[in-house]
């Protein structure tokens, strides 16, 4: 296959991993910046970006903070997911066709030898369409890798009806032909059009070979809504508050003193550091009992029934959280959702080793043959990464709903908790205040109640404490407002058994 100008064009990178669930989630050194700095005065006044990546954990991006902060400019309050890179994919028109198409907005980024950092962005995006694509918002910029490194060139699409020529064979080419990359290799060629007005010197200087070229897709994160979609009280009266209520709970059924809470998700999204942040919360300093991380399977193997204490010492707090093993893709990985309904019913021992191949009988050791009401579990909460519902796996997605149908057979309450949204959101990155002003929040809670068919009013938004080395009383509060909802729904799970169906002396009750 030749392209319109003769070359020969590569072998075709078929991408696995297109749609693929983000691998690292990397923000733009947001979290580190001042959390005090006033609420208003960044909604109104600051632009901010953050950088993920499809899957490619050993993928990075060569752009630095200040070059992102120079890109906040050209590009507004957007988050940068990294779909291709040249060194890694090729530097071909069909590597590029291949992990960009059908993206939406996408900025394309050259890197020199020397230092320039250049490219172009498309609003309309790549798609294989072969025609002149009109795109008023399109540009081609360069940041400014000078000694000031601040304001970036920017050079607006001149007559937008050809602002990019997008055709399978052609890498991206904006104006047809004003700038092209990745159609000869690693050299951009520019040639005078009416489309883009610019200087080629300016762009790239005098050589145009590059060593780099990357290609973003550009997730818009809107600005912050003007009030809480949520009202959320910030005060240290109100943490105080939520802890009472947790500390004082007491289940609606006199045969059980602790709600059991099962908390059940994918690999990775957080189970077993909401256990840890509800942990640290009460014991006053960030803990992490359960041990939490990432690798390619779940971290967690067995099944674990966490008290939790009032304090160093304390006394137990009047709920249980259960944390489970991960959801996986791959057969014969990951929880087995038949291992689910066990779970509800209380057969399944503490510290229970999972078996993602099979699923746990009654012969098993520690097999609990009859559970009494106490060892049910009374309320679920899927675990959710907040970034990675929008392209939660077909698969996945099944599980998660054969689960959900499990919990609603066993009239068990749920919810379901979306963690890192300071992740999704440089905004809540910023200060979690903002987790229900963010419209990049709100609209994956919208997502996710979609896709899994649960009631928006059912999910929330939470940061688990993953970073920090102390405790954050707006972390807290958040995280005490899942739990208050969490006791309240178990508390709707034992609403439902009539009190004259509880056997008094196991406790159990008689259906
Ligand atoms: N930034 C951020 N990171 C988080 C948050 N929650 C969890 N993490 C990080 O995500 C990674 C996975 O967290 P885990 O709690 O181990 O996830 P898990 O669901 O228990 O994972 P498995 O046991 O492997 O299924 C860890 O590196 C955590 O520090 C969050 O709200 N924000
Ligand atoms: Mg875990």
């Amino acid at each position: 296959m030749t392209s319109p100008w003769g070359r020969s064009l590569g072998p075709l990178i078929v991408s696995s991993s297109d749609r693929a669930p983000p691998f690292t989630i990397l923000l733009a050194g947001l979290a580190s910046r001042s959390r005090n700095c006033k609420q208003e005065k960044f909604v109104k006044n600051r632009t901010r970006v953050a950088v993920r990546f499809e899957r490619m954990a050993e993928v990075k991006t060569r752009l630095a903070k200040h070059e992102e902060k120079q890109l906040c400019q050209l590009l507004g309050n957007v988050r940068l997911c990294l779909l291709f890179k040249g060194s890694v994919h090729g530097f071909t028109p069909l590597a590029f066709h291949s992990k960009c198409d059908a993206q939406g907005p996408t900025l394309v980024v050259v890197y020199t030898e020397p230092g320039l950092i250049f490219g172009g962005f498309s609003n309309e995006g790549f798609k294989s369409r072969e025609v002149l694509v009109k795109d008023e918002k399109a540009f081609l910029f360069r940041l400014n890798t000078g000694e000031k490194k601040d304001t970036p060139l920017k050079i607006p699409v001149k007559d937008s009806e050809a602002a990019i020529y997008d055709h399978s064979t052609l890498g991206p080419n904006f104006g047809n032909g004003s700038l092209t990359i990745l159609c000869s290799g690693m050299q951009v060629t520019s040639s005078a059009t009416a489309y883009y007005e610019f200087n080629a010197a300016d762009l790239y200087g005098e050589d145009p070979s590059f060593v780099e070229c990357e290609v973003f897709r550009v997730e818009s994160i809107g600005d912050a809504i003007d009030s809480q979609w949520r009202k959320i009280t910030w005060t240290a009266e109100e943490k105080k508050r939520l802890m009472d209520v947790a500390k004082n709970y007491k289940p609606a059924l006199n045969s059980v003193s602790q709600a059991r809470v099962l908390v059940v998700g994918p690999v990775g999204a957080g189970k077993s550091s909401f256990f840890n942040s509800v942990n640290s919360v009460f014991r006053g300093h960030v803990t992490s009992q359960a041990i939490a991380g990432s690798d390619a399977t779940s971290v967690t193997t067995k099944f674990r029934a966490y008290n939790i204490k009032d304090g160093k010492g304390g006394k137990s707090l009047p709920f249980v959280l259960c944390d489970s093993m991960g959801l996986e893709e791959k057969p014969g990985a990951g929880l087995k959702t038949e291992d689910v309904p066990k779970i509800l019913e209380g057969h399944v021992p503490d510290n229970y080793p999972f078996n993602p191949t099979a699923a746990i009988q009654s012969t098993s050791l520690g097999y609990i043959k009859s559970p009494s009401l106490k060892d049910k579990i009374h309320c679920v909460v899927f675990v959710l990464d907040a970034c990675k519902v929008g392209i939660l796996s077909e698969e996945l997605e099944k599980q998660l709903r054969t689960i959900r149908s499990e919990i609603i057979l066993h009239d068990v309450p749920h919810i379901v908790v979306l963690t890192k949204v300071d992740e999704l959101c440089p905004l809540v990155a910023e200060s979690v205040q903002n987790v229900y002003r963010s419209r990049a929040v709100e609209k994956q809670v919208n997502t996710a109640s979609a896709r899994l068919g649960i009631p928006v009013s059912c999910i929330l938004p939470v940061k688990n404490y993953s970073s920090e080395l102390e405790l954050e009383y707006n972390n807290d509060i958040l995280i005490l407002n899942v739990l208050q909802q969490i006791m309240r729904f178990a508390d709707n799970y034992f609403d439902n058994i009539p009190v004259e169906r509880v056997d008094s002396s196991s406790g159990s009750a008689i259906v």
